[in-house]
């Protein structure tokens, strides 16, 4: 069993002491299921889907609905196959590697990288129980894998514009929904191959995503907290395969966040909650790293009013969220490719165009299906400002007062 990361050196955090495994019963979910935040986040949580047919089978059912009209309800019910006992002899790792890289890019995962499975980032106990795997509530976790396989799923560039709305709401839920089929394939090719396998994706998460598609070379940690890819910026659905089927590692990749966090900020000035540091990072059960205030960036969603049930104003305003397009690739391949003390000449300019030419607070209207993200007439709810404007006033009004980047 691996604990610490032994492997290599990532820019965006540092190992400073023993981290502890976090007990999932003691995570955001359930600390709000149990009260925990208050009786209104407790009961939006449980209704959030009631009102849209369209956002009940998309997200997780519930509302007036049969949860059974959910495929995300369903398939995380489908039980863990068992191994097949004919395993096929494994010669050479690698190979291996680019085997199941090709595969799963081929059920549908846009990114894949392959770590160690470091048991600091296995959850000791569930907070809910598992059909999949026949578990109960408060079992502790035993995932004795050796390695961790991440996916990373891209969620449209557009559509996550109309943020926040039923419309990035939809694009959101559909990218969780994705996941979990090609999740549960990966490990039943693998259990059909001779050996174990578990599937770890949204509402079955035995292992926290973020740190191991770091460690596996997916991305960086940003600011914000979420990984940021190269190619697609934060907007990736993540899910593992842990497994014990002989494979070639990753290393993790350096694509300038580090250096670009420090100046930027963006997140930090457009997260309505306030939730995203401005300040330098800080240490974490053993970890140095960005940490957002977690309590903060959930009671948010109270101020959703009905129009949607997730935030990803962070997603979209990140500077590395961009659609696929030659000037993207390029500023990234310059990027990674300047020497570390040069690249601040190279960041400022770039975040000063980022901003004249995609907006300090990246939006866009959009009608799709019967959905309009338009602004509508609200009454504020903001402590101290009684106005009646609009909501997309209301977002203007209230987020973060720009601060001077780090010079
Ligand atoms: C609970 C939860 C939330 C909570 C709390 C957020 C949080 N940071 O924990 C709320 C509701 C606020 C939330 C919001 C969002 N979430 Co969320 N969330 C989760 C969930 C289900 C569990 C996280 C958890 O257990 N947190 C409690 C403990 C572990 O927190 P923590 O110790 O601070 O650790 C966090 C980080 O520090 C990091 N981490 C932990 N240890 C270490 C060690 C190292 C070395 C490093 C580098 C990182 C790291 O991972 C944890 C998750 O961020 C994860 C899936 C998962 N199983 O991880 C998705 C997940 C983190 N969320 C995700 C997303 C996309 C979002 C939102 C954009 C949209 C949304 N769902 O509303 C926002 C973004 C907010 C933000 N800036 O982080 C994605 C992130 C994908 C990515 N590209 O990084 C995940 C992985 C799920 C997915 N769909 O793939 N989320
Ligand atoms: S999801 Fe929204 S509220 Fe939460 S940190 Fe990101 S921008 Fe802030
Ligand atoms: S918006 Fe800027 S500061 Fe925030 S995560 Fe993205 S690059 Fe880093």
């Amino acid at each position: 069993m691996l604990t610490g990361n032994t492997q290599h050196n990532p820019r965006t955090y540092r190992i400073i002491g023993p981290q502890s495994q976090i007990d999932e019963r003691e995570t955001p979910h359930p600390r709000v299921d149990s009260g925990e935040l208050g009786e209104r986040l407790r009961t939006w949580r449980k209704t959030r889907f009631g009102e849209d047919p369209f956002d009940r089978v998309l997200g997780a059912g519930g509302g007036d609905g049969d949860s059974n009209n959910s495929l995300r309800h369903t398939m995380s019910r489908i039980p863990e196959g068992k191994v097949n006992p004919n395993r096929m002899a494994v010669s050479d790792p690698a190979e291996m590697s680019r085997n199941i890289k090709e595969i799963a890019r081929f059920f549908g995962a846009d990114v894949v990288g392959i770590t160690y499975l470091d048991q600091a980032y296995v959850y000791s106990h569930r907070a809910s129980g598992s059909v999949a795997t026949e578990a109960k509530a408060g079992d502790p976790i035993h995932l004795s894998h050796r390695y961790a396989i991440c996916l990373g799923f891209a969620s449209d560039y557009y559509k996550f514009l109309s943020n926040n709305s039923r419309i990035s709401d939809a694009e959101y839920h559909l990218g969780l929904t994705r996941t979990i089929p090609i999740t549960l394939m990966l490990a039943s090719y693998i259990r059909e191959m001779g050996y174990p396998a578990r599937a770890h994706q949204s509402g079955t998460y035995e292992v926290i995503p973020i740190p191991l598609a770091v460690n596996a070379g997916l991305g960086e940690l940003g600011r914000h907290g979420l990984l940021i890819n190269e190619e697609y910026g934060s907007r990736l659905h993540l899910s593992v395969v842990t497994t014990d089927l002989p494979l070639a590692i990753d290393k993790p990749v350096d694509i300038g966040v580090e250096d670009v966090c420090k100046y930027c900020m963006k997140c930090a000035r457009t997260c309505p909650s306030h939730s995203i540091p401005f300040g330098s990072k800080e240490v974490y059960n053993g970890v140095e790293k960005y940490r957002i205030n977690q309590d903060t960036c959930y009671k948010y969603r109270l101020a959703s009013r009905g129009q949607w049930s997730v935030c990803v104003i962070c997603v979209s305003s990140c500077c590395y969220n961009k659609p696929e397009a030659w000037w993207h690739t390029v500023a990234c391949w310059l990027l990674k490719r300047i020497p570390i003390p040069l690249r601040p000449l190279y960041i400022k300019p770039l975040l000063w165009i980022d901003d004249l030419f995609w907006g300090k607070r990246p939006w866009k209207h959009m009608k799709w299906l019967n959905y309009d993200n338009a602004p509508t007439s609200m009454t504020c709810n903001i402590p101290g400002c009684q106005a009646n404007h609009s909501n997309l006033q209301h977002k203007r009004l209230h987020v973060a007062k720009p601060v001077a980047r780090a010079q």
